[in-house]
């Protein structure tokens, strides 16, 4: 097989390996998230360094959580499944790149860098590679003007029902040939004021990521384990993956 030596290319072997399982991906190139980050957050690579960034769907976790749970989850291990099983999927298309020879560096969402920074903003990301909107209080009207609010996306398809999993970059790849893609623009701008401020104010009610109408939401199993807090979690588990055996 040719070695893929463009963007968009790379974006379709990440993609094969990971949409069957309930992830999307959608490429950038490094440069153009250096040019939004401040310095401290910057990735260490030429501008047009290929990178591709892996977002979860509502269907994840019937998709890649329970059989991952199912098989391969190590109940011994203090980190947390859900990352534990991103590690997994992640490791999957490492391994794919690494018998085609080609270097692959992956970040995740949860990794912090030696001064405890997070090593990758997911959500920066996913905005320059046009996959969803980042909306940050200035950029809309919020009644009481809050400037302290955390920033958060929209996505299309998913409204607020999706995750920013994490970057894969590809240091040995350039490509300046690949034509950015401005990020959708599907909210108005009450309704972005509005997902601000229940992310905000009340994002454990879950309200935020309904906005925009989106066409699929999490199930009720997703919700629920989410809920859950995290020592409960292990229980909740066995009971899925038992009801699965029936
Ligand atoms: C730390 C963290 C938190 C902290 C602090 C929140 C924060 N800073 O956003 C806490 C614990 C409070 C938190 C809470 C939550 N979080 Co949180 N959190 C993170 C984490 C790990 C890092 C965020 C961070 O530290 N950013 C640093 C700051 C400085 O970044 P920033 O504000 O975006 O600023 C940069 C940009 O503005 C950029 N920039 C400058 N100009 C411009 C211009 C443009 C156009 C753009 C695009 C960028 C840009 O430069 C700045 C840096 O120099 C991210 C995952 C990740 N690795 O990114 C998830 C993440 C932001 N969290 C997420 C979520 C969902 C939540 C919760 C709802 C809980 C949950 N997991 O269900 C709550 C909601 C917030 C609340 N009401 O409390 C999601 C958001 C998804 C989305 N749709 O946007 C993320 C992306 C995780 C994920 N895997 O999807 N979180």
């Amino acid at each position: 097989m040719a070695i893929p030596c463009d963007c968009k290319t790379l974006n379709i072997s990440v993609n094969n390996v990971l949409e069957p399982f309930g992830f999307e991906c959608h490429p950038f190139l490094t440069g153009w998230y250096n040019q939004l980050v401040s310095e401290k957050f910057q990735l260490n690579y030429p501008p047009s360094t290929a990178a591709v960034v892996v977002i979860s769907q509502p269907s994840m976790f019937e998709k890649a959580f329970l059989p991952f749970l199912q098989e391969e989850f190590d109940s011994s291990q203090i980190r947390d499944p859900i990352d534990q099983c991103m590690l997994f999927y992640f490791h999957k298309v490492k391994k794919s790149f690494s018998e085609q020879g080609i270097d692959v560096e992956s970040l995740h969402d949860f990794q912090l860098d030696t001064r405890r920074r997070p090593r990758i903003l997911v959500q920066t990301a996913g905005h320059v590679s046009g996959a969803v909107r980042y909306y940050k209080p200035s950029d809309v009207e919020i009644e009481q003007k809050n400037n302290n609010y955390y920033p958060v996306c929209h996505h299309p398809r998913w409204g607020g029902w999706f995750a920013l999993r994490g970057v894969f970059i590809f240091p040995q790849i350039q490509d300046s040939t690949l034509e950015k893609i401005e990020p959708p623009q599907n909210l108005s701008a009450p309704e972005a004021s509005s997902m601000l401020e229940l992310y905000n104010l009340h994002w454990q009610d879950w309200r935020w990521r309904d906005i925009g109408n989106p066409e699929s939401r999490y199930s009720e199993e997703q919700i629920k384990y989410f809920e859950t807090p995290p020592p409960d979690r292990f229980q909740l588990i066995q009971k899925y993956l038992d009801n699965r055996e029936l």
